[in-house]
């Protein structure tokens, strides 16, 4: 069984990735309303990865036998200055999850709760993917600054991300092959 503070935490980590998919929705929106379809895309791809990590947790909790606690999702912003200023949130907010993460595991480590441990792992190996991500966004919008040119191309690049088979799988119940 795990113990009520660790079950606490994983509940606000369940809040964190919600929320996750709140802020990359509302960065879809802002995209959306900027004509730059091909960025909204990649938010749109990026919420299924949070649904599917919070799916994950919930999961988890299930499975332990612990309390799910759904709580209130705060607003997330809903404009940003520009292409870059809505990728630098995005990489920042990347870097606030995995600092989540990080103390996740420290508790369950100090709460002696190895199964916990073990589970967070794939979490913090997807954090590293998770920063590596955004902030390749961030890095080729600097690069371009404000040439037309090359925001059409990093736009029509991001248009292309796809949503992951084990994401898509988990949502449809298919046979991933593995
Ligand atoms: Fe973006 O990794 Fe979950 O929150």
């Amino acid at each position: 069984m795990m113990k009520k503070k660790l079950q606490e935490t994983f509940n606000n980590q369940i809040n964190e990735e919600l929320y996750s998919a709140y802020l990359y929705a509302a960065m879809r929106a802002y995209f959306e309303s900027l004509n730059l379809q091909g960025f909204a895309n990649w938010m749109r791809i990026q919420v299924e990865e949070e649904l599917f990590h919070a799916r994950k947790f919930v999961n988890f909790l299930f499975e332990r036998g612990a309390e799910v606690k759904f709580k209130a999702i705060k607003e997330p912003q809903t404009q940003w200055g520009s292409p870059l200023e809505a990728f630098e949130a995005a990489y920042e907010h990347e870097c606030h999850i995995s600092d989540c993460i990080n103390k996740l595991s420290t508790l369950a480590v100090n709460e002696d709760d190895h199964a916990s441990r073990v589970f967070l792992e794939w979490f913090v190996t997807e954090q590293v993917e998770e920063e590596a991500n955004a902030d390749a966004m961030v890095q080729n919008l600097r690069l371009v600054k404000d040439a037309p040119g090359g925001l059409f191309m990093l736009n029509r690049e991001a248009g292309q991300r796809v949503v992951s088979p084990t994401i898509v799988a988990d949502i449809t119940g298919a046979p991933t092959g593995g």
